[in-house]
């Protein structure tokens, strides 16, 4: 059995998709960040991070107890190497597989957050931030629209944690208003197709099983859970 320790975000999500898509059993873990329940020493043995997600695994096929991954990057390439799944046994393929999930965890995924962020969170209007993050996401988009005009998935024919790893970052088309059918068609054919695998939509809707609290959307922020969220001392905000 896995936990997941999960909180309804597109970081989290992928690794509800990939335990979905593999049909490992998992129990769900709800935090709330915004509340900062990421911050308890509790949390920190298992992501020194303390950020979402993270899993502990209780029957690591190598034995010797509970093991606990942090960074979505690293879980997705645990849970395929674990079950066989998700990534190419062609060594070539696999490679390629690995430099696609590696440009989405250091290349879109931190871009696409600091948009976000100074899009939606920051309590000024910050326009040099604003234009340069979401100028670096607009050219990361082309780099995947490229991509996926010259093959079906990420790793060439074969659907791999590359593509898990990229397709729940779709809520962010909204927030940065990209209208992902008329700008990126090759992304739109990609989206549309993955969002239609069984593993797929039981992974997206996964958070049902978590109590609402932890689903509410926050439209603004109070100044305990922007500290909780933004803090200017992560390390100090935890709570030992
Ligand atoms: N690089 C990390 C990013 C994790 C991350 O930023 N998680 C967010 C939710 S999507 C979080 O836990 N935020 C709470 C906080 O920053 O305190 C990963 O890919 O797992």
């Amino acid at each position: 059995m896995i936990d997941l320790h999960f909180t309804p975000t597109p970081n989290a999500q992928k690794v509800s998709i990939a335990l979905e898509e593999v049909e490992l059993p998992y129990r769900l873990i709800g935090y709330d960040i915004f509340e900062g329940d990421q911050h308890t020493a509790e949390f920190g043995r298992i992501n020194p991070n303390h950020k979402l997600p993270a899993i502990v695994d209780h029957d690591p096929a190598f034995g010797g107890g509970p093991h606990a991954v942090f960074e979505s990057g690293a879980i997705l390439q645990y849970i395929a190497e674990k079950t066989g799944r998700l990534l190419p046994r062609d060594p070539r393929q696999r490679s390629v597989a690995i430099q696609w999930l590696t440009w989405q965890v250091a290349g879109l995924g931190p871009m696409g957050g600091q948009a976000a962020h100074f899009v939606r969170y920051a309590p000024v209007t910050l326009d040099y931030a604003v234009e340069r993050y979401t100028k670096e996401v607009g050219r990361l988009m082309e780099v995947l629209e490229r991509r996926l005009g010259q093959a079906e998935y990420l790793a060439g024919d074969e659907y791999s944690i590359a593509d898990i790893a990229i397709w729940p970052g779709r809520a962010a088309a909204g927030t940065m208003s990209i209208d992902l059918q008329a700008q990126y068609p090759n992304i739109y054919r990609w989206f549309a197709q993955i969002a239609q695998r069984p593993g797929v939509i039981r992974g997206r809707t996964a958070e049902r099983a978590i109590p609402e609290k932890y689903l509410q959307k926050k439209a603004a922020l109070t100044e305990a859970q922007r500290s909780n969220m933004f803090g200017e001392t992560m390390l100090g905000a935890v709570r030992l």
